[in-house]
């Protein structure tokens, strides 16, 4: 099977840019959260690499967020699989011991935002027609609390109260406006400014950068880690709902009718 990302390291700088590169929108199926789990492993344990920028090679997306495919019709113990692999994916980015920056060069829903916010840093394309969010409500289904602690983090409890009950997805301008996004440069400058700023990261004392990012996220880590089964159970049960699944598929139908 062909590769989901391709990375780029830099050995001179010690920075490697992720290229998500899986058509049409980069949603993480298995294949991509198990590709992605796997190469920032590798890069973390890299002695040659500090510095790790996150993107897309797709135009106009960065994620669609998960597959929806993964989840709807789809066995108990697949859906279980899949969670577990989710968790591993927000567990490692996270907790990243490297300096993580989010070059976010189109649209970034559910997911795709998730991996944004747990990136030390966020760069999007200042295209407002590019839009960033937790949408889970829009699908009738609920961000997990660890989804939202990040968001929280993030932007604040009022700001995440009100753009997960309505499942805000946030224009490029309004993302910057409310801190879920910390810079706009111009489409074609994201990963360059995402280099250049990944310079300003890594003039930090390692050490000291690193013990300073876990004191801040360790809490939010730990709470998931202690309670990684029952997540996953509470997940499974969730998403097999009769009423659940029925809104998955009303939500896939919509997408493909949007289209012209
Ligand atoms: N999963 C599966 N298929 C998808 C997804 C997805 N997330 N997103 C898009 N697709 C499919 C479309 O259905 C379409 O399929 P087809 O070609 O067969 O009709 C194809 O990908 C291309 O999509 P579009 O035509 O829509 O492409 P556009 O360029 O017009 O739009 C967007 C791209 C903006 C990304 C748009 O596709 C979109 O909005 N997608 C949905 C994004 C979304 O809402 N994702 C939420 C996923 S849920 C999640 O990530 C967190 C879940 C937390 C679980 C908690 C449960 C307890």
């Amino acid at each position: 099977t062909s590769s989901k990302i391709r990375v780029d390291l830099d050995q001179s700088t010690g920075v490697a840019v992720m290229w998500m590169q899986s058509p049409p929108v980069n949603s993480l199926n298995m294949d991509l959260l198990t590709e992605f789990n796997t190469t920032l492993e590798n890069l973390e344990m890299d002695k040659s690499c500090h510095g790790v920028i996150i993107t897309s090679s797709l135009p106009r997306i960065f994620s669609a967020g998960l597959d929806i495919l993964e989840m709807y019709q789809t066995s108990p113990e697949h859906c279980g699989q899949f969670w577990k692999a989710v968790q591993e994916l927000w567990l490692k980015l996270y907790g990243c011991n490297l300096a993580t920056i989010a070059a976010i060069n189109g649209s970034s829903p559910a997911g795709g935002c998730l991996i944004s916010i747990a990136c030390d840093y966020r760069i999007m394309a200042d295209n407002p027609r590019y839009s960033i969010g937790l949408n889970e409500t829009l699908l009738g289904i609920v961000a997990p609390y660890w989804f939202k602690d990040t968001m929280a983090n993030t932007v604040g409890h009022r700001t995440t109260e009100m753009a997960l009950g309505l499942g805000l997805l946030y224009s490029a301008p309004e993302a910057l406006n409310i801190g879920l996004v910390d810079k706009l440069v111009s489409e074609d400058q994201v990963v360059n400014t995402a280099t250049h700023t990944m310079g300003k990261w890594l003039a930090i004392d390692e050490h000291a950068r690193q013990v300073t990012k876990s004191m801040m996220r360790k809490p939010t880590i730990d709470k998931l880690l202690s309670n990684r089964e029952a997540d996953i159970h509470n997940f499974v049960s969730f998403i097999t709902k009769d009423s659940v699944q029925r809104s998955l598929g009303m939500y896939l139908k919509m997408l493909k009718n949007r289209k012209g």
